[in-house]
């Protein structure tokens, strides 16, 4: 069995024919094969949406909860166990939007986690509805006169909030992709990587005009200059979407760890389970 074969499922893919999640798929087994990971070291959380789906399509332990609630289920799950990869996969609309707040709270907690944003800039599963990075004055399928606010600048509040990895990626490049999505693994803490990809029913550009307006970081960019970081988030609103690592910085304390080693003194995975009968009886004396 090939590596990317490991996590392959028997589900039926339920995405439109064509649709740049598959690149994103293709990318994300490739970056699991070359980690070397196997399939029960891998937790993949989510809430609902197309990205969300993605989960299904990936052998390995997967949560799939409630639209925008993907962070504080996966922020547990790694908190609990950290010998797991644990990997949030979102849609901007979830993450940004129904997520938002979990999404600026992630950021101050800096659990060990790799969120992957499927950035679309339309909430998908519903049909092409303006959601949080739907640029100013663009029409949406419910928006017929243009999106009447001004988009988010995630990545560019997650540079201003501290988080120590910080990457863009387009579906299409799927081996720079790839690459990515493997740094951000590995690197401990909360990692973001928002991803391009283009919605190839909703979105009125066509992934051509993505790719007039995709490059990659240059050669001299220094991804540890917070200032330098900001301004290339901020390029979006200009219509250039450059991918690559925009920051990188030292990893920082991860959340749990504290807890841990103060009170638990180990992960709670490897506690001992607690009896059915412990509980029940702790219930029963908060019982009125
Ligand atoms: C609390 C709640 N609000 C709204 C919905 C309806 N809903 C389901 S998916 C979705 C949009 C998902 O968009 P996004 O997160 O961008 O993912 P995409 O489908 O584009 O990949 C919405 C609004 C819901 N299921 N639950």
């Amino acid at each position: 069995m090939s590596d990317a074969e490991r996590f392959q499922t028997d589900a039926e893919i339920q995405w439109c024919p064509g649709c740049p999640n598959f690149s994103l798929l293709k990318a994300f087994r490739s970056a699991l094969a070359r980690l070397d990971l196997a399939p029960h070291r891998l937790c993949l959380v989510s809430g609902i949406g197309q990205a969300a789906k993605l989960p299904h399509y990936v052998r390995c332990n997967f949560f799939n909860g409630l639209h925008g609630r993907a962070l504080p289920v996966a922020t547990a799950v790694a908190a609990a166990n950290p010998e797991l990869t644990t990997v949030v996969v979102t849609g901007e609309g979830d993450c940004y939007g129904e997520g938002g707040n979990h999404f600026l709270h992630a950021l101050r907690r800096n659990p060990n986690l790799t969120v992957v944003v499927h950035d679309n800039r339309i909430y998908a599963l519903t049909k092409g509805q303006g959601s949080p990075t739907t640029p100013l004055g663009e029409r949406r399928s419910i928006q017929f006169p243009g999106v009447e606010v001004e988009p988010l600048n995630p990545l560019g509040i997650a540079v201003v909030q501290g988080c120590t990895f910080v990457a863009r990626g387009f579906a299409p490049e799927v081996e720079h992709l790839a690459d990515l999505l493997a740094q951000a693994m590995e690197h401990p803490g909360l990692s973001v990587v928002d991803v391009i990809q283009p919605c190839i029913t909703w979105d009125p550009h066509p992934v051509s005009w993505y790719k007039e307006r995709v490059y990659r970081l240059e050669d001299d960019y220094d991804p540890t200059d917070p200032q330098a970081a900001l301004a290339k988030t901020r390029e979006w609103g200009e219509g250039r979407l450059p991918i690559g690592v925009l920051f990188r910085a030292d990893p920082k304390p991860v959340f749990g760890r504290r807890f841990r080693e103060e009170i638990a003194g180990g992960p709670l995975a490897a506690l001992p389970p607690v009896a059915v009968e412990a509980i029940e009886e702790v219930l029963e004396r908060m019982r009125p």
